[in-house]
Order: structure tokens, then C-alpha cells, then sequence
């Protein structure tokens, strides 16, 4: 594919965030039954997917998503092709665990080369500590592996910076110029206009679009994640201060054995001394 024509935009790095992962779902009567057709030996129904944070659209820069599943499945490359509305995901039965490979696709005017990012699929909860116990209650039998990432795009082409700016422009109550790019970047062309921009006099292609909000509050094409988690959309600010927390505390307790250890170590040092003194 031609690269496109036309310049970077120098300083600035834009990133999206979206979720990839497995969600599986083990056969029983009541809750999921067995669809007719479907192998005996197989226990579970999965779904693959790549998708924006609280559902928001994402093929105005992922294009294609190719999923390489396992040799035993019948078709194991699939691609889909994105469209509005429609979710990059591919829904499965089987038996296994295996790692699946999801190759990213960018639009054209990206001038991105193709990404492959890897992804096992979990069919069995872990349940080894009462936090993964709960997770397991919590999710009610589905097994869900879910990886929270930033596709990030370094100094864009002008087009691709506009396509990945429109909708997002900033209104005095969203916030969205803030959110929109990394700290550091300049508002320039297509990110920091106001008013004027609304007119639609810089952008290119037409088809201007209005800032739209997710269910869950999300400013469609920006880089907003939400404040708090929902149903089935955990990854927030709260998720991220409750990790930052955790980590935290894991630090207290590192630093704090550590100061055991290093007086142990301390006080042997000089029991060895005093045996030596002894010694001698
Ligand atoms: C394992 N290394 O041995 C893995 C391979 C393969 C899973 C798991 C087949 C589905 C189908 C299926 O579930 N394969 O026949 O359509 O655990």
C-alpha cells in the first residue's frame, strides 16, 4: 500500500483506547444449552473480540481485524471487516485452551503497518485466591479475560490526525481537548479550534460530525476512559485508582519486609563477628 501523501504532525501523539480478550461461557441446560450441531466433546461457548472502551466505534482507525484461532477449528483465520456498529469478534465452541493471534489492520490513511497482538483463551476460571473466588461469583460462570490497551499513534498524517479528531472537538463542558491527546501535544490543526472548526472549515472530507456520547458518557473518537466501572464495562478511573491502591499497598509490604531482612542480615553480621572474635 502507497504511504500517504501529505506531512506528520510533528509533537503530537494521539492514543485510543480499546479492550481485547476472550469472554467463555461452559455449557449447561439451564443457562446456555448445548446448540443442536454442536460436537459432543465440546464444553464451551466463547467469543473473541476487539472492541472500543464502553462500546464506542473504533473502525474509523482499525480497519480489519484478522483472528488466527487453532488448527482444530474448522476456518481457523478469520478477517472481519469493520463497520459501523458491527463488533470485531468471532464466536466459537469448543474444548481447548489456546493462544489466538489478533492481527490489527489500520485505515489506509494511517499509513500504519499491521499489529499482531496475542491473546489466550481462558475457558477456566482460576479461582486460586478469594479476590479470583469473587471475580468468579461476580461474573456468574462466565469466564472472562479481558486486556485493557492504548493504540498509540505517533505524529500522524495530517488526514489521519483530522479523521481521528473529528466529533471529538472540545465543548466548553466535555473536557475532550484535555482527554483528547497526550500531555505535551500542542492543539493544532483539527484538535484545539473551537468555533471555527465547527463551521467545518479545516476539516477535510466533509461530513462533519458532532461530539457524540457513549451509554457510558465516553466522547465518541477521544481518548476518554470512564469515571466509574458498570456492567460488563470494568475498565474506569476507579478500576485504575483501585490498582493504583493495590499496588501501593504491595509496596508498603515489600519495603517493609525488607527492613526485617536487612536488620536479620544485621544483627547475623555481627554474630558472625563476635564468633570470630571468639574464635580467634
Ligand atoms: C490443548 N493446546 O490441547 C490445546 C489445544 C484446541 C482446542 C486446544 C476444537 C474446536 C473444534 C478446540 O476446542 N480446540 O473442534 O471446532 O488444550
Amino acid at each position: 500500500m502507497a504511504p500517504p501523501v501529505g506531512k506528520r504532525v510533528k509533537g503530537i501523539q494521539i492514543f485510543r483506547p480499546f479492550i481485547y480478550g476472550t469472554t467463555a461461557r461452559p455449557f449447561d441446560d439451564k443457562t446456555n444449552p448445548k446448540p443442536a450441531g454442536v460436537p459432543d466433546d465440546h464444553t464451551h461457548s466463547w467469543t473473541v473480540f476487539v472492541k472500543g472502551i464502553d462500546d464506542v466505534d473504533i473502525t474509523y482507525w482499525l480497519r480489519r481485524v484478522q483472528f488466527k484461532l487453532h488448527e482444530s477449528i474448522p476456518n481457523h483465520v478469520r478477517m472481519i471487516d469493520g463497520e459501523k456498529g458491527r463488533s470485531f469478534a468471532i464466536s466459537e465452541t469448543g474444548w481447548g485452551e489456546f493462544e489466538i493471534a489478533i492481527k490489527l489492520y489500520y485505515v489506509p490513511d494511517s499509513g500504519e503497518k499491521p499489529q499482531t497482538l496475542y491473546h489466550h483463551l481462558r475457558l477456566h476460571p482460576y479461582g486460586r485466591t478469594d479476590e479470583e473466588k469473587e471475580t468468579m461469583r461476580l461474573n456468574g460462570g462466565e469466564v472472562i479475560s479481558w486486556t485493557y490497551e492504548e493504540q498509540i499513534f505517533n505524529e500522524p498524517y495530517e488526514a489521519f490526525y483530522d479523521i481521528l479528531t473529528q466529533g471529538a472537538l472540545p465543548s466548553p463542558s466535555s473536557g475532550a481537548a484535555a482527554a483528547n491527546n497526550k500531555p505535551g501535544s500542542k492543539g493544532g490543526k483539527g484538535g484545539g479550534g473551537k468555533s471555527k472548526e465547527k463551521d467545518g472549515g479545516k476539516q477535510q472530507g466533509g461530513g462533519q460530525q458532532q461530539p457524540q456520547r457513549s451509554e457510558g458518557g465516553v466522547l465518541e473518537r477521544s481518548a476518554m476512559i470512564p469515571l466509574t466501572n458498570r456492567p460488563g464495562q470494568p475498565f474506569s478511573r476507579e478500576t485504575e485508582q483501585v490498582e493504583i491502591k493495590k499496588l501501593k499497598d504491595a509496596l508498603v509490604k515489600v519495603e517493609d519486609l525488607m527492613r526485617k531482612t536487612t536488620e536479620e542480615l544485621t544483627k547475623k553480621e555481627k554474630r558472625l563477628k563476635d564468633l570470630r572474635a571468639d574464635a580467634a
